[in-house]
């Protein structure tokens, strides 16, 4: 190798090196001008070929423009690399870590009434009922007719009824869902019906909007006796606590014998308090023996099966749960209350 050749090797050796140590494109663009720009180093070289003996230029101008081309593939894997860096830095500081917690939220919760019913439909589940539901615009022979409330009887007044224009009405009850679960589903049968139910009524203890969970078990030699079981199961599960229940009787048209349920005061133990009226008993429950016609308008042979049924509220069952002492705080919204109730 002659001398110019050794040069021009050990200039393209140098350019390679600063190609290598270029640490962003700009530093790369500055090399590239200086080594092959107009004025660029081995640019120069080619033009001072002449001072070179005349059977030496061929081969290295040659060797020059191979140093030159070598050069020029290093400068774009180079530039490709930088490229491929600066995109994989800008994704890595734009980057989400889901894992972080946020900033500012605040943890959800379920509304009192939600807990409370939850807790309902388990606890009767695992009894083995079913857990029914229906349409909240309902006709009137779902609501009353089928359950012995016809048009002149005066239970339709206790009622106080939301009617549409077109005769339909907001279900006053949950009773239609078991109607509906017994002429489609027929006897032997266990069911639940939760949900909203409407009346047109409010005052302190009284909301337009309530929710009720009713139950239904018809078969054969269904007995009051089992269903005073179930209740006191039910109200022991709740509450967790062993407490005591007893029935009054009591009359709702869809029943016979009819009775009220009360259990002894969650807050005085029944020793007799303000909650309880000093009577240590509270009331939570109507229930009864369904009545030979209900079973008749649902096409169950009452001859055959009997049954019983209850109805509870939901919202008075939450207050007495979750000590809320206020029927209208359950239907506020407020966040003061309902931070009370936020899953931990
Ligand atoms: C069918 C047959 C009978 C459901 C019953 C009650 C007694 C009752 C009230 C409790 C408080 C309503 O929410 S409340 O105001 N309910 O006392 N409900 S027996 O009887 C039925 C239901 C469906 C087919």
């Amino acid at each position: 190798m002659n001398d110019h050749a050794s040069s021009v090797d050990a200039l393209a050796r140098r350019a390679l090196e600063e190609v290598a140590a270029s640490g962003d494109l700009a530093a790369l663009d500055d090399v590239r001008v200086r080594w092959l720009g107009k004025k660029g180093t081995l640019t120069e070289q080619l033009k001072q070929l002449g001072s070179l003996p005349p059977a030496e230029r061929p081969a290295a101008g040659q060797r020059i423009n191979e140093a030159k081309q070598t050069l020029q593939a290093a400068i774009e894997a180079r530039r490709e690399a930088l490229e491929r860096a600066r995109v994989e830095q800008e994704l890595l500081s734009g980057r989400v870590d889901v894992t972080l917690p946020g900033r500012g939220e605040e943890r959800g919760g379920l509304h009192p009434v939600t807990r409370a019913r939850m807790r309902i439909e388990a606890l009767f589940r695992r009894a083995g009922f079913d857990v029914a539901e229906g349409p909240e615009i309902e006709d009137d022979f779902h609501n009353f007719e089928a359950l012995n409330i016809p048009a002149d009887h005066p239970a339709r007044a206790m009622h106080d009824t939301f009617y549409f224009p077109d005769g339909k009405l907001l279900r006053t009850h949950t009773s239609p869902v078991q109607i509906r679960a017994l002429i489609s589903r027929g006897a032997p049968l266990a069911v639940i019906a939760p949900g909203r139910v409407y009346r047109s009524d409010s005052d302190v203890t009284h909301t337009p909007m309530f929710h009720q969970v009713e139950g239904l078990v018809v078969g054969e030699n269904v007995s009051l006796a089992n269903m005073r079981a179930i209740l006191h199961g039910f109200v022991q599960a709740f509450f967790e606590r062993d407490l005591k229940m007893r029935l009054r009787p009591s009359y709702f048209p869809f029943v016979e014998p009819g009775a009220e349920v009360d259990m002894s005061c969650v807050f005085c133990d029944g020793a007799g308090c303000r909650i309880c009226k000093h009577t240590g008993w509270l009331e939570i429950s109507g229930c009864g023996m369904v009545h030979p016609h209900v079973l008749k308008a649902s096409g169950v042979d009452p001859e055959r099966f009997t049954g019983y049924a209850f109805g509870m509220g939901i919202d008075r069952l939450a207050m007495l749960r979750y000590g809320v002492n206020d029927l209208r705080l359950l239907f506020e919204n407020d966040l003061r209350l309902l931070q009370q109730f936020r899953a931990f």
